[in-house]
């Protein structure tokens, strides 16, 4: 195996694969198989999670738009006078735009996503729709984001991360993450995040088993985009959609499990499976209230409010004073 490394290493240096080739020949040479989550989303996968968010099993991207609809005078009262909105992983700015309608206090937004088509015609639309506020878009990867535009330097700031896209990070990575934010944000700042709370494990099973199969769908795309853009050879139709919900670790885990022993070419290396081996696409975390309350606590930050429906929750908080 270490013989089979070298020889790739040699053929296609890191530096010149990218990140994303890199990260997959990383992920598929690593026991066991994983492929990291942030890659589900070029421009296929991103309308396959668009369809995801209007299944009826797929409850999170309703209860917390209605929750961010209806709460979102309370969660507004929240932020300083002439705050800057940082929203960490924007999209569409659709959630967004529910707070920014309700928040006078907010002078600046500045969205952050790894997408810089759809940032650049999504700002356009906010700056028609909020002409008073100030949009400083920034195309980053937000977990790698260093510094935030100059024009909020001066402005106290305001967090905004949700969709329960912290529950993609494993438990110390989420704390890492509230920390590194907290730093960007500073002392007087709020952060408002969503959290998709644990509940009954059927409801959690058939949000990511949907009888229409877009789930399935999503997650093979990974498979799909390996082929496209890295000229893999994947037989997709050898590769079945694994989803559960893992009870001891409070998450579900997604997995492409391979139906037969086979390999597959990439970037001038095999890939072997054995049958039923899994490539481990994604970990979803699910929180009580109290137990991502808690976590927020261990990561420099007080709990303000919680809005919950019983499915989804909604949390502001405060910089603890002292970090
Ligand atoms: C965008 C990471 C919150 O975990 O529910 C949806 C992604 N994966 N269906 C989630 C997803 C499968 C989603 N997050």
């Amino acid at each position: 195996m270490a013989g089979a490394q070298t020889a790739l290493r040699a053929a296609w240096p890191p530096e010149t694969l990218g990140a994303f080739a890199a990260d997959v020949i990383a992920g598929l040479t690593a026991k066991p198989k994983r492929l990291p989550p942030k890659y589900f989303y070029d421009a296929a996968g991103s309308a396959l999670f668009e369809r995801i968010t209007c299944l009826p099993e797929y409850y999170p991207t309703r209860s917390e738009l209605s929750l961010l609809g209806d709460n979102a005078p309370a969660i507004a009262a929240q932020f300083p006078q002439g705050c800057a909105m940082i929203e960490f992983g924007s999209g569409s700015s659709r959630k967004a735009r529910l707070l920014l309608g309700a928040a006078a206090s907010v002078s600046a937004y500045v969205p952050v996503d790894i997408s810089g088509d759809h940032l650049q015609q999504d700002v356009a639309q906010l700056r028609r729709d909020f002409p008073h506020l100030a949009v400083h878009p920034v195309v980053a990867d937000f977990t790698t984001l260093a510094a935030l535009p100059a024009e909020i330097a001066a402005l106290p700031r305001v967090g905004f991360f949700p969709g329960s896209t912290i529950g993609n990070f494993e438990p110390h990575e989420a704390c890492a993450f509230l920390r590194h934010a907290g730093v960007m944000l500073g002392a007087a700042a709020v952060f408002v995040v969503g959290v998709d709370l644990v509940k009954a494990p059927d409801i959690l099973y058939r949000a990511y088993n949907d009888a229409e199969g877009v789930t399935a769908k999503f997650n093979l795309n990974l498979l799909a985009r390996i082929n496209r853009e890295l000229g893999a050879d994947f037989d997709l139709a050898a590769f079945e959609h694994h989803a559960f919900y893992n009870g001891a670790r409070n998450r579900i885990e997604m997995h492409l499990a391979s139906t037969k022993r086979q390999r597959a070419r990439l970037c001038g290396t095999t890939i072997e499976f054995r049958a039923g081996e899994t490539i481990h696409t994604e970990n979803s975390y699910k929180y009580t209230i109290e137990s991502f309350q808690a976590l927020a606590q261990g990561s420099g930050w007080s709990p303000l409010t919680a809005w919950t429906d019983g499915l989804f929750g909604v949390h502001a908080l405060r910089m603890t004073d002292g970090g």
